[in-house]
This record gives C-alpha cells, sequence and structure tokens, in this order.
C-alpha cells in the first residue's frame, strides 16, 4: 500500500505549491463545478487518453467551463470508484522512446454507474445545459447483427427495448431506475428522455472503430424504434430525425492496459497515487464530421480535424492501421509475442503487415487525395514499433467477431470484386482462425500465460473450431455467423484462407505447440 497521498484536487493544490515537476502538466484551471456540456457512454481508458484530453485542452485555450464530462460507466462500478474520489482528476502516461511526460486532465467532472443511477444519468442527459453525448463501447456495444442492424435476437437489447416501449409511452409502470443492458438501449431511453423533457437539440457523437459510424448507429436508432410496438415511436423518431444528429469519427490514439509498472512510474514522477492513470502513445488524431444540432467545445483550437468528410480518414484508419494491427496481434501471439512491438519486429510478421497494407488494404481504399497513403504507412508501423507503452496482442486480439467484418472482411470483399485475390488479407483471417482454434482448445501460451478466448461469440467460436485443422477454415466460414454470404460461396476466397491456414498452421512443428515460440 503506497504512502503516497491520492491524487483529489486538494492534493494537487498541495502539490502544486511546492511546484509540479517539468515532466508534469496540470489541469485546465477551469470552474469544475458548473454542470457538464457532455455526457460521456463508456467512460473507458481510450475516451479518457483521447476525446476527455482534447476536450480539456479546448476549453482551457477558450477559458470555456461548459464542457465538463459526465461520464457513464458499463458493466462495473470501477471508474467511478477510480476517478470520483479524485474529484474526477486523473493522468495520462505518454510512453514512447522519446520520454515519459505526466498530463493532469479535469475535464471528467464525475463517473456514473447506471446499475446504481440509472435516472441521474437520464436526467444529465435531458438537462439543457448538455449538448452531446459520445459513445466509447466497442463494436459489441451497438448490439448489431452480424449482417448490420439490429440484433433483435440479443436478449439485452430485447429486454432494454420492452422498457423502452415502456418509457415512450410514459406508462405507470415506468421504473427509470431500471438498468439498461446495451449500451444503444441506454442512448435510446436516454433520447426518449430529452425528447419528454422539452427536446432541445443533441448531437450524438459515436467515437468508436466502427465504419461510417455516426451513420450507422443513427440507422440502427431508426431500425429500432421503426419496429417498436410504442404508439409513440414515430413522433419520437421525428424529433430525433429533426433535432439530433450523429456525426461521423474517426478517432486514433494507442492506448494499452494500465499496468501496476506503469502506476508506479506515475507515481514517481507525480507524487502521488492515481486510480484513473490511462496510458498512451504521444501520437493523437480526431476527425469530426462538422455537422453539429448545438454548440460543441472548439476543439479545432487543439488539432482536432472538422470536415465534411471523414470517410477517407476512417476507413484509412481502420483498414491500414486497425487491420495491420489485428494482423499482427493474432500472428504475433501465435508465435508467442506478448507485445504488438516484438511482432512487428518479427521480420517475417512485418513483411506479411506491409504486404496486407500495400496488396489490399490500400487498393482497396480506391482514390485518396486526403492522404499521403505510403507516408501513413510508414507512421502505423513506426508507431506499432513503439516498446515503451507495453501494447500487448491478447489485448487487441479480444472481439475478434467484432473487429473482423470491419478489419479484414470489407478489404477482402473490394479486393474480389475488384477481380483480385486478397492474399495477404486472407492470410490474416487465417491466423485469426488459428488463434481461435489455439484459444478454444487450450493450446495457446503467449510469455507462458495461457490465452482464453475472449469474444462475445466465444461458444459459438469454439464449436466451430473444435476439430483438425484441415477443416478448419470452412467450419468458421460457415458457422460462425460473421462472414456474408457472398464471400462465403467465393471459392477464390475460401481458397485463399485455407492455404493460408496450411502455411501458418506450419509454423509450428505441430499445432499443439502453437504459440510456445520465444516471446
Ligand atoms: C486496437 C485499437 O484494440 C484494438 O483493437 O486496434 O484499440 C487501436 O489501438 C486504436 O484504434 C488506435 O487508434
Amino acid at each position: 500500500m503506497s504512502s503516497l497521498p491520492r491524487l483529489s484536487a486538494t492534493t494537487l493544490a498541495d502539490l502544486s505549491r511546492t511546484g509540479l515537476p517539468p515532466a508534469v502538466s496540470p489541469p485546465a484551471d477551469l470552474n469544475r463545478a458548473s454542470a457538464p456540456g457532455i455526457v460521456h457512454l463508456g467512460i473507458g481508458a481510450f475516451h479518457r487518453a483521447h476525446q476527455a484530453v482534447f476536450t480539456e485542452r479546448a476549453a482551457a485555450a477558450a477559458g470555456d467551463d461548459r464542457w465538463g464530462i459526465h461520464g457513464v460507466t458499463q458493466r462495473s462500478a470501477t471508474v467511478r470508484d477510480q476517478l470520483r474520489p479524485q474529484d474526477g482528476l486523473y493522468g495520462v502516461l505518454e510512453l514512447s522512446d522519446a520520454g515519459t511526460s505526466l498530463d493532469l486532465i479535469g475535464s471528467i467532472r464525475d463517473v456514473l454507474f447506471p446499475a446504481e443511477e440509472t435516472a441521474r444519468v437520464l436526467d444529465t442527459i435531458a438537462a439543457p445545459t448538455t449538448h452531446i453525448v459520445s459513445l466509447t463501447v466497442t463494436e459489441k456495444g451497438y448490439r448489431r447483427a452480424p449482417q448490420g442492424g439490429p440484433d433483435f435476437a440479443d436478449k439485452a437489447l430485447a429486454r432494454d427495448l420492452e422498457v423502452l416501449a415502456r418509457e415512450i409511452d410514459g406508462g405507470s409502470d415506468v421504473d427509470r431506475e431500471a438498468p439498461s443492458r446495451s449500451a444503444i438501449g441506454l442512448l435510446l431511453r436516454a433520447l426518449t428522455h430529452r425528447w419528454q423533457s422539452g427536446g432541445e437539440p443533441l448531437t450524438v457523437l459515436v467515437c468508436d472503430n466502427l465504419m461510417d459510424n455516426g451513420p450507422q448507429v443513427e440507422s440502427l436508432a431508426h431500425a429500432i424504434l421503426d419496429a417498436s410496438p410504442a404508439t409513440g415511436a414515430s413522433a419520437l423518431l421525428d424529433w430525433i430525425r429533426a433535432s439530433v444528429t450523429f456525426p461521423a469519427t474517426m478517432v486514433d490514439r494507442i492506448v494499452p492496459k494500465t499496468t501496476d509498472d506503469h502506476r508506479r512510474a506515475a507515481e514517481a514522477l507525480l507524487g502521488a497515487t492515481d486510480a484513473g492513470l490511462v496510458v498512451a502513445e504521444p501520437f493523437s488524431q480526431w476527425v469530426i464530421q462538422d455537422r453539429f444540432a448545438g454548440p460543441r467545445p472548439s476543439w479545432e483550437t487543439v488539432g482536432a480535424q472538422l470536415t465534411r468528410n471523414v470517410s477517407p480518414y476512417e476507413h484509412t484508419k481502420l483498414r491500414v492501421l486497425n487491420g495491420t494491427h489485428s494482423f499482427l496481434a493474432y500472428a504475433g501471439a501465435l508465435r508467442g509475442h506478448a507485445l504488438i512491438a516484438d511482432a512487428v519486429a518479427d521480420p517475417e510478421l512485418h513483411a506479411m503487415a506491409r504486404a496486407m497494407i500495400d496488396e489490399d488494404a490500400i487498393p482497396s481504399l480506391g482514390a485518396i487525395d486526403e492522404i499521403d497513403l505510403a507516408a501513413y504507412r510508414e507512421s502505423v508501423l513506426e508507431r506499432f514499433a513503439n516498446a515503451a507503452i507495453g501494447h500487448t496482442t491478447v489485448q487487441i486480439a479480444m472481439d475478434g467477431s467484432q473487429k473482423l467484418p470491419i478489419r479484414f472482411l470489407g478489404i477482402a470483399r473490394d479486393r474480389l470484386a475488384a477481380g483480385a485475390v486478397p492474399h495477404a488479407t486472407s492470410r490474416a483471417v487465417a491466423a485469426w482462425m488459428l488463434y481461435v482454434h489455439a484459444t478454444t482448445s487450450g493450446q495457446l501460451d503467449v510469455a507462458g500465460a495461457p490465452v482464453a478466448l475472449d469474444d462475445p461469440l466465444a461458444s459459438r467460436l469454439a464449436d466451430a473450431a473444435a476439430g483438425s485443422i484441415d477443416g478448419l477454415a470452412d467450419r468458421l466460414v460457415t458457422r460462425s455467423g460473421i462472414f456474408p454470404t457472398a464471400l462465403a460461396e467465393d471459392d477464390r476466397f475460401l481458397g485463399a484462407v485455407r492455404t493460408a491456414v496450411r502455411e501458418i498452421a506450419s509454423w509450428t512443428a505441430e499445432p499443439a505447440a502453437v504459440g510456445r515460440g520465444s516471446a
């Protein structure tokens, strides 16, 4: 147990009196008691290292205290219990070969845990002082069916929609404290409550790694309300169409899990403990569609880019960065590499990552005038090589069933439509398949630790992967539910994946030894 004081407004004032070290930058000096202008769903590490930093800096530059953030957790009270005792304050530990710095951030004013305070979440979003609801709830938070649209078979979503229907019609059996089981369910309840509380315009700012993220969530909301049994659903939908915007965004900053080593490094710099510490690379980029229903922070004054068309940036990032990231995660883990930096330093994997970018991802993008793609490729590979942040292959490997359609399968579809066989991307799909096979059969150790499959479809994938390596590609393509029919029935694609599965399985003499390579 550390003898150091815990970060809070009081301890920060004490530390500041004696002078913070040069590597530590203090939070903005703003009225932190003002009503929040933003409510953020999914107050995880990425939001705290990305949007919350942009918002802090924009508010400081403008001296504008309207943009405090109330974060909303999803599954647990952990982040609330990390930040509420710290008055919302936390540090961003920035690590690279060039050195270490600690940015103290004050834009988050409180964190709410819906399971214990859903009505407060709904009231905060309904407040006229709230102008933006932003989200980072990960791909699975939107409960989409693999082929797109709402997954009405999802039990959590179905239950949320029953609660929503009652709240839309304002029946006597409404229980506003009833917690939502899905982020999309909570969002729609919040929109309903805002509509019923005066209907001030609102911007829903989706900051997840989805293709055309804002419009996708807008379509989800429309499809759900179109199918709602509530008599007031169409009036609510009319209000959403008229008063709520869903701009697209591209978000980019590599944010690994925080470890005890990271915490010790931050404590040594600050002279206080910080339960909410997050870690990040120096690079950060935010491209936002300039389509707001009301006021917003002046993010463009601190490096964000406001534009009419986000697609070139979003598609490039999801396919060149995230696609290669996932390939290195699966192939790297299979070769026993604990870190992405180790995987990208592996000459064979490095060459395969370059091939995936040059032969498939970039050609699949079509004409991109806004970005120097060759320079972007080098920048991405250089960022992956940052060993200082300790980004693990296993962290990135999670939720593959949600990420593959966005990061691999879109590339494969587009390359096949152009008459090319995506061999490099098929290899990435094969690496995922062998990762699924190895983890669900208990055969994968990385850095001496056994690795389990972390995926919302883990049981279905385990069933499909069970069996010989020979039939693995066909079993997962036909039974995972994540491959669109057009791909699953394309012999060029299936043939390339089958070949790649054999190639990758041969990396190790015995499949059972897969992953017991050197880290
Ligand atoms: C990573 C992303 O975990 C993952 O799937 O690929 O979190 C990646 O680090 C960010 O998108 C980078 O902006």
